[in-house]
């Protein structure tokens, strides 16, 4: 059994939290990176989020995974599976085992910034499927896709759950055309995205009637106190879920319930909230498919095939690079005649 482990985390994170609740609380619209949420109390309430029923994106995308692994293998014939934002790679497992059926699964990688998830998937992968190779790296996919390992083969990178969503349109965009990168000539993006559809739907899923959502929101002010030293009250705040129809995300806010002042020690920072002021912790944006080929053509990349389910609740899109851009001579002559 062979699992290989390397963080990538440091002392430079740390800095890099700082530098960006810094940045994000003296924003005239006070606003944190989702990425700061999942601190292992944040991975288990995500989990929980994953099992409601109103949060049908897991359920859905499961759905469709199962229903079409298969098809994914033949088409593919992957050597490896990278997978980015892996968690505990609960759907990943139906590729891994259509792969290891068709003979060609040689390795999986993942990136996750949570390191436990990224350790005891890890190890049970190894167990569930003999002979194959694991490899974890603890990091930030926006800056560790550096230290990914050279292809084993033809590679697979998967962007599963609608993580994708929770980049702002720009740097979606410049993600994907980092990932296009890691594909070769033979490589797809398995990227899964939530669609567009009617806003009840989405806010539910997003305000569920158990809290865990909103307990997953207030999370991210826990991060904060425990590494900069901060001393938000998270039960001060209320959980605020809505559906900008406008830009077709969801925004997750924490709405402050009284005037509040927020000290962060470890950023010799106050921060004034005024009664009602929000501060945005997540967007996650809903696609339509027009949306993602546009996205696709702005990183270089193309649909191979959109997979949804009946109801067209969730997407799982196949990626490949588009073809160069051809030499067109009679521009050329143009060009030079002016
Ligand atoms: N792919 C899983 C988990 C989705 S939750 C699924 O489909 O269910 C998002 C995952 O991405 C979490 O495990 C979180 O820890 C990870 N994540 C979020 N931001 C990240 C970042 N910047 N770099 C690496 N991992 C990140
Ligand atoms: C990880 N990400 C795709 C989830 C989403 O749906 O945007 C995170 C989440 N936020 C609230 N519920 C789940």
């Amino acid at each position: 059994m062979t699992v290989t482990v390397r963080s990538y985390l440091g002392a430079e994170d740390e800095t890099s939290l700082g530098d960006d609740v810094l940045d994000g609380l003296t924003r005239p619209f006070k606003e944190l990176p989702p990425k700061y949420f999942y601190d292992e109390a944040g991975a288990a309430l995500f989990d929980r989020i994953c099992e409601l029923p109103e949060y049908y994106p897991t359920r859905v995308e499961r759905a469709i995974l199962a229903e079409r692994a298969g098809e994914l293998a033949a088409l593919t014939g992957a050597a490896e599976v990278v997978e980015l934002g892996s968690g505990t790679a609960a759907k990943s497992r139906l590729l891994l085992s259509s792969l290891a059926d068709a003979g060609t699964l040689r390795r999986y990688v993942s990136v996750d910034v949570t390191e436990g998830m990224i350790r005891s998937t890890g190890a049970s992968l190894a167990e569930e499927y003999p002979g194959l190779e694991v490899h974890g790296i603890v990091g930030d996919f926006e800056r560790h896709l550096g230290h990914l390992p050279a292809p084993a083969g033809t590679r697979i990178v998967a962007l599963l759950g609608g993580t994708i969503g929770n980049f702002t349109p720009g740097s979606r965009r410049r993600f994907l055309r980092g990932i296009g990168q890691l594909l070769g000539p033979d490589g797809v993006l398995l990227l899964g995205v939530d669609l567009v559809k009617d806003p009840a739907r989405i806010e539910a899923a997003y305000d569920d009637a158990a809290g865990v959502t909103a307990a997953f929101n207030r999370n991210v002010l826990r991060v904060v106190n425990r590494e900069l030293g901060a001393d938000f009250e998270p039960d001060g705040f209320d959980h605020v879920a809505f559906f900008d129809r406008e830009h077709e995300w969801i925004e997750m806010r924490l709405r402050a319930q009284r005037r509040m002042t927020v000290t962060v020690a470890g950023l010799g920072l106050t921060v004034e909230f005024a009664k009602r002021e929000e501060l945005r912790t997540e967007i996650s944006a809903k696609f339509t498919p027009e949306r993602l080929a546009a996205d696709f053509a702005a990183a270089r990349l193309e649909t191979v095939e959109l997979m949804t389910d009946s109801d067209a609740l969730f997407g799982l899109a196949v990626a490949r690079q588009s073809a160069p851009r051809r030499f067109r001579p009679a521009r050329r002559r143009a060009l030079a005649a002016v």
